[in-house]
């Protein structure tokens, strides 16, 4: 609120963000410079942030997942991500440690932000990550996670939990930790993507 842009990052965000992520000072230098031209307000709207999403998936309809998203990354609530909240994201959708992504799974799936998640939280999620997925992709879905209600049911069972259970974060991440198919599961499959970028390249 009112306060001056010097268009140089505070010592104290700085050291921040060094601590969380693995860019370096010149990198989040070179990253908050460019982040002001993008965003001269410092900050980025949903509207902004769902616009991002739909330049990198033009033929899906990323909108739902990433109001979800910037849920998510929006530690503070305040409804737009700044520079802080905007490169933790990138390090936890790029490079984060297990642990982390995980944490932030949670919170992505934590749709009330309440500390458990529920089924229909699940299925949300689930429903928004299926609008990312084209039509074509959809038919080479296995039977038992070809729609949101089967993935999620899948997903369900894997935690071992009845359709009124609650998940703790604890829970949550022990069972992604125990079986690696959660993490398939619950997660667009940008490795389906690099796998392709693969093939094309050999
Ligand atoms: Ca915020
Ligand atoms: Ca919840």
């Amino acid at each position: 609120m009112g306060n001056s842009k010097s268009g140089a990052l505070s010592k104290e965000i700085l050291e921040e963000l060094q601590l969380n992520t693995k860019f370096s000072q010149e990198e989040l230098c070179t990253w908050y410079q460019s982040f002001l031209k993008e965003c001269p307000s410092g900050k980025i709207s949903k509207n902004q942030f769902e616009s991002i999403y739909s330049k990198f998936f033009p033929d899906a309809d990323p909108k739902a997942y990433a109001q979800h998203v910037f849920r998510s990354f929006d530690a503070n609530n305040d409804g737009t991500l700044d520079f802080k909240e905007y490169m933790i994201a990138l390090h936890m959708t790029s490079s984060g440690k297990t642990n982390q992504k995980l944490e932030w799974a949670f919170s992505l799936y934590d749709v009330d932000g309440n500390g458990t998640i529920s089924k229909p939280e699940v299925l949300e999620i689930i429903t928004a990550i299926f609008k990312m997925i084209t039509d074509e992709d959809q038919k080479l879905l296995p039977d038992d996670e070809s729609t949101p209600d089967k993935r999620t049911n899948k997903i369900w069972v894997f935690f071992g939990k009845k359709d009124d259970d609650k998940l703790t974060e604890g829970e949550f991440i022990q069972g992604i930790l125990n079986n690696k198919e959660i993490l398939r599961l619950i997660q667009f499959e940008p490795q389906k993507v690099k796998e392709k970028l693969k093939e094309k390249k050999q």
